[in-house]
């Protein structure tokens, strides 16, 4: 692929023959992927090629990623797990992955799906099942405070389901999933960073939610694709609760929030409102669509909302016909070229950064000027751009080493751009001599998602670089025809970018944050009372029966459990709950009944229960699944049912 190598940064022989500028241009993006697949790379021992240390700021030959046993890593990674629902915790810059958070799906290690707390947590139809046992996860957010991570809440979107999971970031648990209504393919997410209005509010108290589908609304099932919308949603970072929806003309991809609190923004692929590929590609233009926090609270609070269907929540109109006039607007529409991707905000608080996607460019939005537009004192909104310049092919996402560089993934050319932004808006302003791309790096290959150690805080410290390959083809052994996606780590302390590691993942995880690990405080035991049943004593153990529901109370101290066996009768519902008493970090216990699906695990001083019908009568070894203890194979009670 090194005819895709761009040396000068404002080349544009090469560029004009790349550009995507019409429909056509579909047919080579297809065949652009399909002919690295022909073709994948040249041996790829060779192909990395490190660029040689470069005389830079702190020129090596990239960090050592490979821990001595017993080393810790440096920074924690809260990975997107893709179609496992899942969130990935991984230890940096080693890449070993620590953790999966169930969200969205059952998980059979932790009993997520089993027990009565986790599938109150995913919600259940009226017959006690859960309602998905899909989900496709692609986005993964933290809160903060000041700007920086504070360890409190990280996010996660539900793509297929339209929801919103949050994991506690002391226990590492997911504790709440919200709905939003009247949304189809939920995409982009990103939390605020402090209050527009409250200077006392430092810290995350919204998440926003971009739906990505346009719908009916309410969803009558009209064919007709020009009176569907989309809505871009506001949920209560504590309460989990949907504040409010802004009904928007085109479709909401990505979520940034500005540092001030003012602004959220979401790219716009489809603002032609298509219904069809063809037609959501016809416009030479889409849009980085700017949402006015504090207005749109103002209009909810004055009433000046509309419902939808069953939903309570306010809707706000955010249109871009409603929208005209600056001085009440809540939204502003400011162009990108056609069908953009990522937007992410810049860590020095500036601007926001979009990412071009079928255009090989990628634009720089001034947020001050945004402002400046919404109080009346800038005549034309797209002043706010204060770049357009030309990256490369398929530019999808954006991450930023604290000394004014971006790195954009280009997907096409299975490149990261390293760019800088001063000089790109040096070149934008006419200064043709300012070289704004400063290096490019082969990755392997496809890349999506990328970010950086801290990169959207105000802490960016241009470290380490993670980036997101879509496809792995020849980086690791063939396991038939399902390929780990290929997630590639850079050190990106020098000038130039060193490739540092290939690590194979399950897909598809997407999206991924990377921060110091001293920003969480993780608790490894349970407080007793956080379970209103849990069980304290081992002497409250026993079968309590009300007519046909009968409760097992049991705790587990290794190597044993508190009952060596409990009856009950064929046809009870039986709901059982378990505290783990032993109080050591590490010391987890599971339950597993065989013929009844149950299989879980109690951390310690943690309490769960599960429920089923007794419908099968006979002698049931419930076993500990969790290896415990040297007795942990004789950790054992049996469930008789009587006939
Ligand atoms: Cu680019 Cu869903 Cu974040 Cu994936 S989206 S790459
Ligand atoms: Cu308790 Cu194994
Ligand atoms: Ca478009």
């Amino acid at each position: 692929m090194s005819d895709k190598k761009l040396d000068t940064p404002n080349e544009t022989v090469g560029l004009g023959r790349r550009r995507f500028i019409n429909t056509a241009a579909l047919a080579g993006l297809t065949v652009g992927v399909a002919a690295c697949n022909d073709k994948p790379a040249a041996a790829p021992a060779a192909a990395p090629a490190a660029p040689a240390p470069a005389p830079a700021p702190t020129a090596h030959a990239g960090a050592n990623v490979h821990l001595k046993p017993g080393e810790l890593d440096t920074y924690y990674g809260l990975w997107s797990g893709g179609h496992t629902g899942d969130m990935r915790v991984l230890g940096l810059p080693s890449g070993r992955e620590l953790l999966r958070i169930p969200c969205f799906v059952p998980d059979a290690l932790v009993g997520w799906g089993i027990t009565n707390e986790s599938k109150a947590v995913m919600g259940t139809k009226p017959d006690g099942h859960l309602r998905y046992t899909v989900g496709d996860t692609h986005h993964t957010h933290a809160s903060y405070k000041d700007g920086n991570y504070d360890g409190r809440y990280a996010w996660i979107n539900d793509k297929i389901n339209s929801r919103i999971a949050r994991i506690r970031l002391d226990y590492f648990v997911c504790d709440k999933i919200t709905t939003l209504p009247n949304v189809q393919g939920f995409h982009g997410i990103f939390p605020d960073k402090r209050d527009p209005v409250d200077p006392a509010i430092n810290y995350t108290t919204r998440v926003f939610c971009g739906g990505e589908f346009g719908i009916p609304l309410p969803n009558t099932g009209t064919e007709d694709h020009t009176k569907y919308r989309s809505l871009f949603s506001c949920v209560d970072a504590e309460t989990m609760e949907v504040r409010w929806q802004v009904l928007i003309d085109g479709n909401c991809d990505l979520v940034a929030t500005s540092f001030d609190g003012k602004l959220a923004a979401t790219n716009q692929y489809n603002t032609e409102m298509g219904a069809h590929y063809e037609d959501m590609m016809s416009a030479e233009r889409d849009a980085c669509l700017f949402f006015n926090i504090a207005r749109i609270e103002e209009a909810v609070k004055a009433g000046k909302f509309k419902t939808i269907g069953s939903s309570k929540v306010p809707v706000v109109d955010g249109t871009i016909e409603a929208n005209k006039d600056p001085k009440t607007a809540l939204t502003a529409y400011v162009s990108v070229p056609k069908n953009p991707h990522g937007v992410n905000a810049s860590p020095d608080q500036k601007y926001f950064i979009c990412a071009g996607k079928l255009s090989p460019t990628v634009t720089v939005i001034e947020l001050a000027k945004v402002l400046d537009w919404f109080d009346g004192k800038s005549e034309k909104l797209d002043d706010a751009i204060v770049a357009e310049v030309e990256v490369g092919l398929g530019p999808l996402h954006t991450a930023f080493d604290g000394r004014g560089n971006a790195f954009t993934t280009l997907f096409l050319d299975s490149q990261v751009v390293k760019w800088n932004i001063d000089k790109a808006i040096a070149f934008h302003k006419g200064d043709k001599n300012a070289k704004y791309v400063v290096d490019r790096l082969d990755v392997h290959y496809q890349p999506g998602h990328i970010n950086a150690s801290q990169s959207e805080t105000i802490a960016a410290d241009g470290k380490y670089l993670a980036v997101g390959c879509k496809f792995s083809k020849d980086r690791f052994l063939p396991v038939g025809p399902l390929h780990a996606e290929n997630e590639q780590l850079i050190d990106i302390s020098g000038e130039k970018m060193v490739l540092l590691a290939d690590h194979p993942v399950r897909g598809e995880p997407h999206d991924f944050i990377i921060f110091k690990r001293d920003l969480v405080k993780p608790k490894q035991v349970y407080d007793l009372d956080h379970h209103p049943l849990a069980i304290k004593d081992p002497k409250e153990s026993g079968v309590f029966r009300s007519g046909k529901k009968v409760t097992v109370k049991l705790t587990s101290q290794a190597p044993a459990f508190s009952m060596r066996e409990f009856k009950v009768k064929k046809g009870d519902e039986v709901t059982l709950i378990l505290t783990n008493l032993d109080k050591i970090e590490d010391l987890t216990h599971g339950f597993a009944i065989p013929n009844y699906n149950v299989n879980f695990i109690v951390n310690p001083q943690e309490t769960a229960s599960v429920t089923f019908v007794a419908d099968q009568p006979g002698v049931f070894w419930c076993y500990c699944t969790h290896f415990c203890h040297a007795l942990h194979l004789e950790m054992r009670t049996r469930m008789i049912v009587e006939a």
